[in-house]
């Protein structure tokens, strides 16, 4: 955990796309097999264009899938950012407490932005689309999991597509 001399990372709330942020690595909200779907996933696959996806099959090809909570990076291809920085959410479960996992895909991929040298990171909110999540839960968890994880990362840029998913960081953000 973070000691006095560990530096905090600038926190950054805003709505957009995340596909078009300038920032050294966006984190992907992938599936297992890294195929691409919907969402985020598809979004950056489709603005990648043909090098994310021979990046992502030549990852595929070295670690052979991406378990749940954890995280590993690709090229980004054809958009601003330089990586990609692929986590895997847990699907949502009203009976099973899975967020220690949710809260692995932004511990890892702090981990991953440090050893690949990137200090600006821009997140979705993994897990709550597709997936299922609460969003106000995601958020919490988001937030709270990043301000926890010692990093070199100097920015970290959660990128909400929608004003509700903004509303709900925003929120959380200023109880913490
Ligand atoms: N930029 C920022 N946020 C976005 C964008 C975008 N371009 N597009 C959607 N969101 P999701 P998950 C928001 O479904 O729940 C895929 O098929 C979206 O509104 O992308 O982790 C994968 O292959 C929501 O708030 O991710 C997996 O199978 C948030 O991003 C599965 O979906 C996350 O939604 C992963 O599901």
């Amino acid at each position: 955990m973070r000691d006095d001399t560990t530096p905090v990372p600038r926190i950054v709330l805003m709505r957009g796309d995340i596909t078009e942020q300038h920032v050294d690595a966006v984190v992907n909200a992938a599936n297992s097999g890294l195929t691409g779907g919907g969402g985020v996933d598809g979004a950056i696959l489709r603005a990648g264009g043909p090098a994310q996806r021979a990046a992502r099959e030549a990852l595929v090809d070295r670690i052979g899938s991406l378990p749940t909570g954890e995280a590993a990076a690709t090229d980004a291809g054809d958009m601003p950012a330089r990586w990609v920085i692929h986590v895997v959410g847990p699907v949502w479960s009203g009976k099973e407490d899975r967020s220690a996992l949710l809260a692995s895909c932004y511990s890892k991929a702090l981990a991953v932005a440090d050893e690949l040298g990137a200090r600006t990171v821009a997140f979705p909110a993994v897990s709550a689309g597709v997936y299922g999540w609460p969003m106000r839960s995601a958020a919490e968890i988001a937030l709270t999991t990043v301000l926890a994880t010692p990093t070199e990362v100097s920015e970290v840029r959660f990128v909400l597509f929608d004003e509700s998913a903004h509303a709900e960081f925003t929120a959380v953000l200023q109880d913490l």
